[in-house]
């Protein structure tokens, strides 16, 4: 099985836990694009969906998929009922690492919205230790140089994305050679960094469940 049919049946899977009537968030990524085409199919039974990012939500409403604003979502409900999204690594307590496509700050707030977050991965991701993917650090523009030294001086190699401007209008500075022993520490230590908006470790924002395709089906971790 190839990594896009895996990634075809994770995609599959998660509309398991959509459920009718609630408004559900929408990740971001070549995964969570497969799970928007399959959502599609149930577009007459939801309320609508909150878009973790400009593409996503210019697919969902390519399928005629109603996309809310989140403040907009929380006026009508108390909050999200899933959060469906991809990742770039995962553990065995389900800490994540995201932003590979640049929409790591939305998805955190997004996800943040939403009582569960179904992660849909195919079995490539999954990791011992986080760090092996670059860690992924949106930043203020004026803030690069201060948060790229601090980067250092934590023991990472902070290379800044070419030519990227995020969803925000902000920066990324992806962060190189990490290996991630205290997830949540070092989420909370960058976040306090002045001028980091967010960083792509998903520890206060973990999965609840893991969908993880492989060969012979989709495992739920
Ligand atoms: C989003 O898409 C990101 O947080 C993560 O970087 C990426 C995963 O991409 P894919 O599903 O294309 O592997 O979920």
């Amino acid at each position: 099985m190839t990594q896009d049919e895996m990634k075809q049946k994770v995609a599959e899977a998660a509309l398991e836990y959509v459920r009718a009537g609630t408004i559900v968030g929408v990740g971001t990524g070549s995964t969570a694009n497969m799970f928007i085409d399959a959502l599609a199919g149930m577009k007459d039974e939801i309320l609508g969906t909150v878009a973790s990012s400009e593409a996503t939500a210019t697919r969902l409403a390519g399928h005629g998929i109603p996309v809310l604003g989140l403040n907009e979502a929380l006026q009508q409900v108390d909050s999200l009922s899933v959060y469906v999204d991809g990742a770039d690594e995962f553990d065995a307590e389900r800490n994540l690492t995201k932003g590979g496509g640049g929409a790591l700050t939305r998805e955190k707030i997004v996800a943040a919205a939403a009582v569960q977050f179904v992660c849909i991965v195919d079995q490539t991701k999954q990791v011992e230790y986080l760090g092996d993917f670059p860690l992924p650090i949106e930043v203020i523009p004026m803030a690069r140089e201060l948060i790229m030294a601090e980067v250092v001086k934590l023991g990472g190699r902070p290379v800044l994305r070419d030519g990227f401007i995020t969803d925000n209008g902000n920066i990324i500075v992806d962060v190189h050679g990490m290996k991630i022993k205290d997830p949540l520490g070092l989420e909370d230590h960058l976040n306090s960094i002045p001028g980091v908006v967010t960083n792509g470790i998903f520890s206060h924002q973990g999965a609840d469940i893991v969908l993880m395709a492989t060969p012979d089906g989709v495992e739920k971790i």
